[in-house]
């Protein structure tokens, strides 16, 4: 199961004390303060990296703490710094603070970095605070403590593409149809309940990334059925494709625009994200009597849709290629990702 969200605690390392001492050696009876200061703990950073694809080990390790500074020492000498920690989490990480919901970063390149928590500074020894008229101070500072916080870490599906549609529309079947990925098929709705992803790849060379979804039905955007656990993932999904089950019924136009509507309440943003229809098991007699007029009426709406069946693999070849194309379209027309809603 993917598990997508964690809660963690991060602190950075306390900072070393500072050192008080002062010099001894032959021929020198009253040597000066000489205490070091202390080392600067180390930090919390989380580091997106390629290959991960959950969250789920934060599930066994919730508490991060980087190290801390050594202390100073005599002869001047500053405490050792503490090591950083750097967590690897998948790239499409978003951070905040537990606290007050502050989005601290949002990790979509693999090599991206958010420092989480800062090491706190070294405390200064006695050696910094000579003056000519005192010459002898016994005082040295604490380190500082390191910052620590809740963080809430999110992982968005970084999909170039994203199935969408009524429960039991075919989605799953397609996915297994057309990628390596083997998502659960049931004859029953809300069958996926976490998203699925896999590969696709074209005779000619293309590929991308082709999510499943859970199944959405009305009112989803007010949190029906899987509601916003569903809809978040889409945020990023650079193509939408409806899948339709042609079978169903006549009103296969309406069923598309349920969904339609639903992700528009979500975010109005998704209703101007290209998309296609895939109008779903055309290997049944009565699904493939319905496809044109649905065609038709959906092309009257600048909606290219296209018949498939994801039982027999008819007519998945043109959905990939149609998809493709869209992706380099889309692809071409924006530099950076769509932006994140919570
Ligand atoms: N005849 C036929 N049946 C299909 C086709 N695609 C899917 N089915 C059947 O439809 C049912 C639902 O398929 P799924 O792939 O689980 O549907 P889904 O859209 O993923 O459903 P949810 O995960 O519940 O939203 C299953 O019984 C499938 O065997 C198809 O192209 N032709
Ligand atoms: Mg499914």
């Amino acid at each position: 199961m993917l598990i997508d969200r964690a809660k963690i605690y991060v602190k950075g390392g306390d900072g070393g004390r500072g050192c008080v001492s002062f010099r001894r050696e032959k021929f020198v009876p009253k040597g000066g303060p000489d205490g070091g200061d202390g080392g600067r703990g180390g930090s919390v950073i989380l580091e997106a990296a390629a290959g991960l694809a959950t969250l789920v080990d934060f599930k066994y390790r919730q508490h991060l703490r980087a190290g801390r500074g050594g202390h100073g020492e005599g002869a001047r000498r500053t405490g050792r710094s503490g090591a950083d920690l750097v967590v690897p989490v998948p790239a499409g990480t978003v951070v905040r603070d537990a606290a007050t919901g502050r989005l601290l970063a949002d990790l979509v390149e693999p090599g991206q970095r958010v420092v989480v928590a800062r090491g706190g500074r070294g405390g200064r020894g006695n050696a910094r605070f000579a003056t000519p008229t005192h010459r002898a101070p016994r005082r040295a500072e604490p380190g500082e403590p390191g910052e620590e916080r809740w963080l809430e870490v999110e992982l968005r599906l970084l999909a170039d593409a994203g199935l969408v549609g009524l429960p039991n529309a075919g989605k799953s079947t397609l996915l297994r149809r057309v990628s390596s990925a083997r998502p659960r098929v049931g004859a029953y709705p809300f069958t996926t309940t976490d998203p699925v992803l896999g590969a696709v790849e074209l005779p000619d060379g293309r590929g991308f990334v082709l999510a499943d979804l859970p199944g959405l039905i009305e009112g989803a955007s007010q949190g029906a059925g899987l509601g916003h656990d569903f809809l978040r993932h889409i945020a990023r999904t650079r193509v939408l494709i409806h899948v339709v089950d042609v079978a169903a019924g006549p009103d296969v136009v309406e069923r598309y625009r349920i969904v339609r509507r639903e992700l528009q309440r979500y975010d109005p943003k998704l209703a101007g994200r290209p998309a296609l229809v895939a109008l779903n098991k055309v290997d049944l007699p009565e699904g493939r009597a319905r496809v044109e007029v649905a065609r038709a009426a959906l092309a009257a709406e600048g909606v290219q849709a296209l018949p498939v069946s994801g039982a027999t693999g008819e007519g998945t070849d043109a959905l990939l290629a149609a998809i493709a194309d869209r992706l380099e379209a889309a692809r071409a027309g924006e530099e950076t990702l769509p932006s994140v809603k919570k």
